[in-house]
């Protein structure tokens, strides 16, 4: 049986292309700042979001972690949605690593805009009230399924929190999918924030890795963080390799993962009892409520995985489904297909 996997483009194995040239990457030690492919994956990275400086590391949740921590202190507080990844998916590690704790808000559709962010933000507070340090986005928006923050809301988000003196970090995991949604170039998204976490092992298909961009005195700091929280790599030039290729081939192909979504939702929305707007997929992930067909996340997500399809549940009403480069128009029919038999039209 021919495995459907949409759980997350997390799940993307590496091209042939990456795999060669991993097997061919030039490599030297990166604690030393020695290796030639790590170092060029970083200095493309900059150019590309048109920043001073790049950092390569490990995971996601590292690099956000990284910038949480450079941009607070001790004792204040981050604003930010209330699904984000920071808040929910990261173990918690702001509160044990910068010994911050989270304002979270609830945007619509996942989408804060200044008012939202403002009225959660203490400022000029008494001394007693614990203070905002930072405030961070996430574009695209994960939890909300792959919604995107136009740029203008963004850049007054980030330009009001500037006027405060309060830095913005972007939580960009999935930025490119949020360029190709907004036709617009990363750098463009990127420009109004102190710091961009974006991942290379998510729809751009490497296999391991994310990146951090921001300055150049940032960025160095950085890499000390890095290195304390055990990320110093090595010969990481082989997975570097493997990122070079998702940076410059992938993005333009990212537009088919969000045809492949949109055709998914408008499927899914036909489904008795399932509870979807297929208007509002923007990217690649598509969330859908099912508690009006009777079954529960966890029995659905059994059943589909009995047919070959792996989707996972993000609560007991609602299912989230990624689409990704090893996912075809075909596996999207045979999903709907197999979705089907278990929801009554
Ligand atoms: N997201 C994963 C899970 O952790 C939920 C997924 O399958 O989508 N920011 C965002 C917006 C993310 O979606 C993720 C991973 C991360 C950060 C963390 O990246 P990694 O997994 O590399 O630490």
């Amino acid at each position: 049986m021919e495995i459907i996997d949409l759980r997350s483009d997390t799940v993307t194995k590496p091209t042939l292309a990456m795999r060669r040239a991993m097997a061919e990457a030039e490599v030297g030690d990166d604690v030393y700042i020695e290796d030639p492919t790590v170092n060029r994956l970083q200095e493309r990275a900059a150019e590309i979001f048109e920043k001073e400086a790049a950092l390569f590391v490990p995971s996601g949740t590292m690099g956000n972690q990284i910038c949480v921590k450079l941009l607070t202190r001790p004792g204040t507080e981050v604003v930010l949605e209330e699904r984000s990844h920071i808040f929910n998916y990261e173990m918690g590690a702001s509160a044990v690593l910068s010994s911050v704790t989270f304002r979270p808000v609830r945007g619509e559709d996942g989408l804060l805009n200044w008012k939202m962010v403002s009225s959660a933000i203490h400022h000029q507070a008494p001394y007693y009230v614990t203070k905002t340090s930072l405030v961070t986005l996430e574009n695209s928006h994960n939890m909300a399924g792959g919604s995107v923050i136009p740029t203008n809301i963004a850049k007054e988000i980030c330009d009001e929190a500037h006027a405060l003196g309060l830095p913005v970090h972007l939580d960009g995991a999935r930025v490119f999918n949020t360029a190709i949604a907004l036709n617009e170039a990363v750098a463009v998204i990127a420009r109004p924030f102190d710091s961009v976490m974006f991942c290379l092992s998510k729809g751009l298909g490497a296999p391991v890795g994310s990146m951090i961009v921001g300055r150049k005195d940032f960025i160095n700091e950085a890499r000390n963080w890095r290195k304390l929280l055990g990320g110093g790599m090595r010969q990481a030039g082989v997975l570097a390799a493997a990122g070079l290729i998702a940076l410059e081939e992938s993005p333009e192909v990212l537009s088919e993962d969000h045809a492949n979504a949109k055709r998914l939702a408008e499927g899914l929305a036909e489904l008795r009892g399932i509870k979807i707007d297929p208007e509002r997929v923007q990217t690649n992930i598509v969330i859908f409520d099912i508690s009006a067909t009777g079954l529960t996340t966890l029995q659905l997500t059994a059943e589909l995985k009995s047919r070959g399809v792996l989707a996972n549940g993000i609560n007991l009403r609602e299912m989230r489904m990624v689409t990704h480069y090893d996912v075809d128009r075909e596996m999207i029919d045979q999903t709907l297909k197999v979705a089907k038999e278990f929801v009554s039209k």
